[in-house]
């Protein structure tokens, strides 16, 4: 063996150490503990977008879609906007005959690995209480808490609809 192969052979067992290691303490859970930087990779959330309403508008719908990326479950325990109003989670129901949304009871469960989806007709999200409606080409931050998650904040572009044609909901 040269004095390099020797390098080569020592530094290829550090690595290899090192991997083991870390391949240990990630089974273990403590680098989830222990790094809270990677806390928020648990939960990825995709597609937010705000429908447009007219300026006199007191209400209108946000939607995103929430992937619990965890082999545990995690739960949505509260949501906020950057604007004037309230904010909820409504889920839908047939009463009667009629379809009608009400308030989901917080927090809103994601099992491991699932996706809640938040979209026109379905559960969404509730922007109440608003100065104006929101218009095309505005900008509304959202705030997610989860259980697990952490925080996350996602900025949601206002427009028409998803370019889902027809699929108008009245709110
Ligand atoms: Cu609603």
């Amino acid at each position: 063996m040269t004095i390099k192969s020797i390098r080569g052979a020592l530094l290829l067992a550090g690595v290899l150490f090192v991997t083991g290691l870390l391949a240990l303490s990630t089974r273990s859970g403590y680098a989830n503990h222990h790094k809270p930087a990677e806390m928020n990779k648990s939960i990825t959330i995709m597609e937010p977008w705000v429908r447009a309403a007219p300026p006199v508008a007191k209400r209108t719908g946000g939607y995103l879609v929430i992937k619990n990326n965890a082999d545990r479950d995690d739960a949505l325990t509260a949501v906020s906007m950057d604007l004037p109003g309230m904010l909820e989670v409504h889920g839908m129901r047939t009463t009667n005959g009629m379809m009608e949304m009400f308030p989901l009871e917080m927090p809103v469960v994601i099992r491991a690995g699932e996706t809640l989806t938040l979209q026109p007709g379905g559960k969404h999200l509730m922007l109440m209480n608003l100065k104006r409606g929101p218009q095309t080409g505005d900008r509304i931050t959202f705030t997610l808490t989860f259980r697990h998650g952490g925080t996350h904040k996602v900025t949601a572009p206002v427009k028409e609809s998803a370019g889902m044609g027809g699929m108008k909901m009245k709110h």
